[in-house]
């Protein structure tokens, strides 16, 4: 990456509901500094996000249930509550998490959902 790109570029894991969070150079070296956002250190609480899992008619609950052991760190119990709550109320919490890895969590059900041709959708929501 050439040395203007990084302080100039909204990058897609800025969370663009805190602009004054993007990271404007604090952590490069210190003779790479041409900096045009001044540097500040990322402190007090970050924006958190909820993950969410939309119900449909077609993906088998045995699929959720192992999207959610497996991308959630839920056990078997608590995954298969968290898809029952789902089925019967059409959405629910996955969990909740800094923009980041909100964004990643999302992308990784996706990505493994199509995968298996399954229509199972997942999304984020600011707290
Ligand atoms: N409604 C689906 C079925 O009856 C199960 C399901 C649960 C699908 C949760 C998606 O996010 C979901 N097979």
């Amino acid at each position: 990456m050439d040395r203007f790109s990084s302080a100039s570029a909204t990058r897609m894991q800025d969370d663009p509901d805190d602009p004054g969070r993007r990271d404007g150079g604090e952590n490069l070296p210190e003779r790479q500094t041409g900096l045009l956002l001044k540097p500040r250190p990322k402190t007090g609480k970050p924006n958190m996000y909820k993950v969410l899992l939309l119900n449909d008619d077609y993906t088998p609950m045995e699929f959720v249930v192992h999207i959610l052991e497996r991308f959630f760190n839920k056990n078997r119990q608590e995954a298969t509550d968290i898809m029952l709550h789902v089925h019967r109320r059409g959405v629910g919490v996955c969990g909740i998490f800094t923009f980041e890895v909100a964004e990643t969590k999302v992308a990784q059900v996706m990505d493994f959902a199509r995968a298996n041709e399954q229509p199972l959708q997942c999304m984020m929501e600011k707290e």
